[in-house]
Order: structure tokens, then C-alpha cells, then sequence
């Protein structure tokens, strides 16, 4: 196996299901660095340049009036779904942040490369060693610190039910394509602990805010004094 992705500490990602949270966390996340007098760059995938917004709009539909008809006519093959969101993230990665990082800043960013190995890997079903192959290439980097957000599947579509007037092309999914993704989410934090951390997003959103901050705090703490 090729050797391992360098990890940046100071960049930071959210992942989970929907409904997860993420919004509060982001905020908590944002609050705890900025707080200790650094600068951050909140930013999210798929999307976060305009053009990677662009992509953005082309892979999921539905959201924000988007009701592209090219995409609604035309199903979106998996593999050309994979390819999008690569595309989007390496515009993503060199647009803001690498630049970010170079310039001491911590990116937070909603959702990363974790994404795609659950979504399109887990929930698509799509090769493993392909991903890993794209992230290699493309992003060539990974977070230093990834805060799971860990949610029963039902809890979170409810949560997000009626928020919508359409849901998104991803949103439409099934709740066995959810499952998949959870588990794939689950398996990777296992599988890296040291980069991982699983928050119980099943608490009420000031709880869940206490957890991340508590948890990138003692991340923090931990960093200092390191190359
Ligand atoms: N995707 C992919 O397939 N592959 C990739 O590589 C990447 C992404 C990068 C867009 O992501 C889609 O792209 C996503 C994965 C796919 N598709 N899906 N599903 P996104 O992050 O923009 O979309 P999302 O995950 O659907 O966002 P979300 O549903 O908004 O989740 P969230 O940001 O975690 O939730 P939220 O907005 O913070 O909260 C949702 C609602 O729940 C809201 O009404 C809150 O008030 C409520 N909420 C939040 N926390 C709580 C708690 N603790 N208790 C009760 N209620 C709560």
C-alpha cells in the first residue's frame, strides 16, 4: 500500500448523516479556535469556491430551487458522482485550503474526503482502492482532526423532514443507503482513533456543541508543543 496521507493539523473536518448537527457543531468548532486567537476559514464540500459551488448545484439538484432539469432528465451515474465531488475538492483543496493553511490559518470544513469513501464507497458501493486512489492525487492531504457526528439514521431524516420542499438527488435515498453510509463513517473512525472522534449527536444540540468543543479543546491542548 502506498505510504499514508499526510494529516495537517490545523485542518479540521465535520462528517455524519443528515440531520447530524453539523451546523451547531461548525459554530462550536469556530467559537473554541477563534477563541484561543486563531484564525479559522469555515468552508464545506461539496462546494466552497464558486466554481466548486457550481459542481455542487450539478450534484445534488433539488436544494434551493435548483431544479436543474438537465440533471433530473438524465440520472447521475455513481461514478460520475465520485468523479464530481473529486473535482469540486481539488478546486476546494488548492483554491482555499491549501492556501489557508499556508498562511497559518485552521480550515473547518463541513465535510472532506471521509464523505466520499462512506457515500460513494459504502452507500454507492464503488471501489475502495479508487477513492483512495483519487484522494491520493487529488487532495493529497487529510485533516488532522475529523469529528464524526454519530446519529441513528431514522433520528436524523426526521429531523430533517419537511425542511425541504424537494429533497436533494442524495437526500431521496433510501434509509439502507443511510445505513450503509453510517457503518462506512463508523469503520473509519475505528479504524483511525487517533484522527477520529465520535460525538453522541443524539443529544440535544447544546450538549453536542460541548462535546466538539471539548473535544477539539483537548485536540488543541495536545498539539502544542509539536513540530
Ligand atoms: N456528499 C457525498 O455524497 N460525498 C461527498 O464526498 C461529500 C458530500 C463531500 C450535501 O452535504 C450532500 O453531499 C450530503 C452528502 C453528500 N447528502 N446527504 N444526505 P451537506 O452536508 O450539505 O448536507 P446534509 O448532510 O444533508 O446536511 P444536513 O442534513 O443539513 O445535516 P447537518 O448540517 O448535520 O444538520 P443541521 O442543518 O445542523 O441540522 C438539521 C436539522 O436538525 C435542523 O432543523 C436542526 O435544528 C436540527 N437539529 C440539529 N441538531 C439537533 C439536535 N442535537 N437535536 C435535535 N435537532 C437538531
Amino acid at each position: 500500500m502506498p505510504g499514508a496521507l499526510p494529516r495537517h493539523p490545523r485542518l479540521v473536518s465535520l462528517e455524519g448523516g443528515e440531520g447530524a448537527g453539523k451546523s451547531t457543531a461548525l459554530a462550536a468548532v469556530r467559537d473554541l479556535i477563534t477563541g484561543r486567537g486563531h484564525e479559522v476559514v469555515l468552508t464545506r464540500e461539496p462546494g466552497g469556491t464558486p466554481l466548486a459551488e457550481r459542481i455542487r448545484e450539478l450534484l445534488l439538484g433539488g436544494r434551493d430551487g435548483l431544479r436543474d432539469g438537465a440533471t433530473d432528465a438524465e440520472p447521475l451515474a455513481a461514478e460520475t458522482e465520485l468523479l464530481l465531488m473529486f473535482a469540486a475538492r481539488a478546486q476546494h483543496v488548492r483554491q482555499v485550503v491549501q492556501p489557508a493553511l499556508r498562511r497559518g490559518a485552521y480550515v473547518v470544513s463541513d465535510r472532506f474526503t471521509d464523505s466520499s469513501y462512506a457515500y460513494q464507497g459504502e452507500g454507492r458501493g464503488l471501489d475502495r482502492a479508487w477513492i483512495a486512489d483519487l484522494e491520493r492525487r487529488a487532495v493529497g492531504l487529510q485533516p488532522g482532526l475529523t469529528l464524526l457526528l454519530d446519529l441513528d439514521v431514522r433520528e436524523g431524516r426526521a429531523r430533517t423532514a419537511g425542511r425541504d420542499l424537494w429533497p436533494d438527488r442524495i437526500e431521496s435515498e433510501q434509509d439502507d443507503f443511510f445505513e450503509r453510509v453510517r457503518l462506512g463513517f463508523r469503520r473509519r473512525a475505528e479504524a483511525e482513533p487517533e484522527r477520529f472522534r465520535v460525538i453522541d449527536a443524539a443529544q440535544p444540540p447544546q450538549a453536542v456543541g460541548t462535546a466538539v468543543a471539548a473535544a477539539v479543546a483537548r485536540w488543541l491542548d495536545g498539539q502544542q508543543g509539536r513540530p
